[in-house]
């Protein structure tokens, strides 16, 4: 049993890793969370009170990391801002939370000796084209496109600089796109999800061509308790299910799903910078660590997903409005 202390708990995978951990461990876990727009403390409803606890702070907090981490086995580190197009609108607070409060983090991880698992995105290695047989390894090129990827990607670099330089017992993992129960619904699956709830056509951005390689919320939890428990320090590892869609075809798929005429959607504004398409390799974390997946069948997780936004609109509701305004207001 450990005390583990998890960064963006409140978050979607964050909350997803915690609800994992509960369920299949008997950790102690500590959340630190800001409840930022993207944090929701109900992500936490259920959770047995003498195994889980949310403290309401910053990453970049300095005093109150120290204080945390002091009493840490170890740390996973999910607290981000995680949204691509919120970072073309606004990137100030990605520099802050993403490159500051990781180097907080690891500043505390440096004195305390504490082991550290990074949490971070395959965005970091910029795009892939449509038809480019391979797909990113632990090997491919830092190439991030967008404010949010490129500060994600300075993260990464910061946590390898103090493993070399200071000696900081962490890991690094690269995870392709998430989807499941407690995602923001400015993110593409929900979003589409609560508009066909609420009667509104699903916004496809430009053609639909762009590729995200999916996987359900919960297979990246157990890679990172994998991770945690026989990673080897320093090391890096990719996460990834062999998921590739386009959204074109996941659009149809929430639609046909929802009982909907599969064409009942629109085209919308493309985003700045799109990337095209990322795809995962992640043999090295199959082989070396002996991780699989769970969910084989995106249909059937999907399926999943849409009942669960179907039975918990009180858990999204309230931020719908604000988010369907500022895609209006930007065209999308
Ligand atoms: P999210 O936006 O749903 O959650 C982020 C959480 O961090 C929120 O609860 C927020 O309140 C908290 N937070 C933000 N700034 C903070 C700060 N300064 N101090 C403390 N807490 C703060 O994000 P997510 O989609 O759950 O992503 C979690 C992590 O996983 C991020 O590091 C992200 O880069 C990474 N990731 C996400 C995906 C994906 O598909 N969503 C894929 C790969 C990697
Ligand atoms: O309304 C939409 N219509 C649309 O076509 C939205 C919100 C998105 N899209 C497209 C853009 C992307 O090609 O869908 C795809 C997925 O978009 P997002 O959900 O915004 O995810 P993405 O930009 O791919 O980044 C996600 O995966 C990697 C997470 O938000 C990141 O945190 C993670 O690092």
């Amino acid at each position: 049993m450990a005390n583990l202390l998890v960064t963006g708990g409140a978050g979607f995978i964050g909350s997803n890793f915690v609800h994992h951990v509960v369920a299949h461990t008997d950790h102690h876990v500590t959340v630190l969370d800001a409840l930022t727009y993207a944090g929701n403390r109900a992500s936490l409803d259920g959770l047995p009170d003498d195994r889980v606890r949310l403290i309401v702070g910053n990453i970049t907090d300095a005093p109150l990391v120290d204080e945390l981490f002091a009493g840490a086995d170890a740390v996973i580190h999910y607290a981000a801002e995680s949204h691509n197009d919120n970072s073309l609108h606004n990137p100030r607070p990605f520099l802050d939370t993403n490159i500051v409060g990781t180097y907080t983090l690891l500043e505390a991880a440096r004195r305390h000796d504490t082991r550290l698992h990074h949490i971070s995105t395959d965005e970091v290695y910029g795009d892939l084209e449509l038809d480019d047989p391979e797909r990113f390894t632990e090997q491919t090129p830092y190439n991030p496109s967008s404010p949010y990827s490129s500060t994600k990607a300075g993260s990464d670099l910061l946590v390898r600089a103090w493993v070399r330089s200071f000696g900081v017992r962490a890991t690094i993992s690269n995870c392709s796109n998430n989807y499941g129960p407690y995602q923001h619904i400015e993110k593409f699956i929900p979003r589409q999800i609560t508009n066909v709830i609420r009667g509104v056509r699903p916004r496809l951005y430009g053609a639909g061509e762009n590729v995200r390689d999916w996987i359900h919320a919960d297979d990246h939890s157990s890679a990172v308790l994998t991770i945690l428990e026989r990673g080897e320090i320093g090391e890096t590892y990719l996460i990834g299910a062999d998921g590739e869609r386009n959204n074109k075809d996941v659009v149809e798929l929430i639609l046909s799903l929802m009982g909907q005429p599969t064409d009942a959607y629109d085209h919308v504004t493309d985003r700045a910078g799109h990337d095209l398409r990322y795809a995962i390799d992640s043999t090295k974390l199959r082989t070396e660590l002996g991780w699989l997946p769970s969910y084989g069948d995106f249909e059937t997780g999907l399926a999943a997903t849409i009942d669960w936004y179907r039975e918990n609109e009180e858990w999204w509701a309230p931020a719908k409005d604000a988010t369907e305004a500022f895609y209006a207001a930007k065209g999308q």
